[in-house]
């Protein structure tokens, strides 16, 4: 009888190691320990015949097999389910390759401006998204009722009075209601305004702006530093122009575009026969915004500018549509690989 067990153990065990589903053990299963029919299962029955003395220790090495095997086909079964069986790795199949991600042109050309400017000496500054009044219009001599503030239309207003900020401008107020000058800072960062989403306009885009006060800061000193800027980012043999402009926080205020990309000036549809592109606003900080921060204007001068970054790529990569940086396009996307 003990012989008999341990054949049958060698077999069970056998069978068990080369089953290669849950359903094939489960077969095993009711073939050798079944209820009815199970080969162990009638070896347990066939006790009755023995004597008291075999009967004990058949009926034990019997039992010790049904559990072994029970829990040998359990582990088994776990190892079929969760794959970690060695037969079902193929160490031949070749390995899965990984999609690696990289950034998006906004955050190259965002980076890239951000880069230029601390290489004069601006340092990199961040803010809120949701802003005040004051932060996003009053300190910034945009008094309430100017049509800048687009109350009716033009800006995303909050329940209680706050609003998704219009410009990073906020950020660099903040700054200056925080320490004295000398300031000079780079404030880049996602902004947003009730415009149509047409090729030209996002009601959500990037804006970089760059503020710098400090005594006897001058409009030639804004100057010097917007063309090296333009140079850098464009290109050296690129020309730069100035022409008078308005915004309710400086005075004088400017625009700078530079000569054409695309034609070098000789005119065609991107600079509408201009030969010129606007790439950014700027000017001297009105003295009213000087005082709201708490600084001496009698003491102090700085020049400010802000650039729309999707304006900058479009022209840097020569895209014509800004709806294709928030397309999500993978086939537009992947141009811009860095690797
Ligand atoms: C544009 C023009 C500009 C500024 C932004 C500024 C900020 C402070 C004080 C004074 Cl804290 N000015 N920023 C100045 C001139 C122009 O942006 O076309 N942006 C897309």
């Amino acid at each position: 009888m003990q012989e008999r067990l341990a054949l049958l153990k060698k077999q069970v065990l056998a069978e068990i190691a080369a089953a290669k589903t849950p359903a094939e053990l489960e077969r095993l299963r009711v073939r050798y320990m079944g209820r009815k029919a199970g080969e162990l299962t009638l070896v347990l029955r066939s006790l009755k015949g023995l004597s008291e003395e075999e009967r004990r220790s058949v009926g034990q090495a019997a039992n010790a097999l049904k559990d072994e095997l029970i829990e040998v086909l359990q582990k088994r079964r776990t190892q079929l389910e969760t794959g970690s069986a060695n037969e079902a790795i193929d160490l031949t199949l070749p390995g899965r390759k990984r999609f690696v991600g990289y950034r998006h042109p906004i955050t190259l050309v965002t980076d890239r401006i951000v880069e230029i400017f601390a290489g004069m000496g601006f340092e990199e500054i961040l803010g809120p998204e949701i802003e005040t009044d004051w932060y996003n219009f009053e300190a910034l001599n945009i008094p309430k009722g100017h049509p800048a503030r687009g109350e009716m239309f033009g800006n995303f207003y909050l329940p209680g009075g706050l609003l998704l900020r219009s410009h990073t401008s906020p950020v660099q107020i903040r700054v200056m209601e925080n320490m004295p000058p000398p300031v000079r800072v780079i404030a880049p960062g996602r902004v947003y305004r009730r415009d149509a989403f047409d090729s030209s306009h996002s009601p959500v885009f990037y804006q970089v702006e760059g503020l710098y006060v400090d005594e006897g800061v001058s409009f030639a000193d804004l100057k010097g530093t917007l063309e090296v800027f333009s140079q850098e980012m464009f290109g050296s043999d690129i020309g730069v122009r100035f022409s008078p402009s308005y915004f309710p926080f400086t005075e004088p205020s400017a625009e700078l575009s530079i000569s054409c990309v695309i034609c070098g000036g000789a005119g065609c549809k991107v600079c509408a026969h201009t030969g010129w592109v606007e790439i950014l606003g700027c000017g001297m900080v009105h003295p009213q915004v000087l005082r709201n921060v708490g600084y001496d204007p009698d003491k102090v001068t700085g020049f400010a500018f802000g650039m729309g970054v999707e304006r900058i790529a479009m022209i840097h990569y020569r895209i014509d549509d800004i709806r294709h940086f928030y397309s999500n396009d993978l086939r537009f996307l992947r141009q811009f690989r860095e690797t």
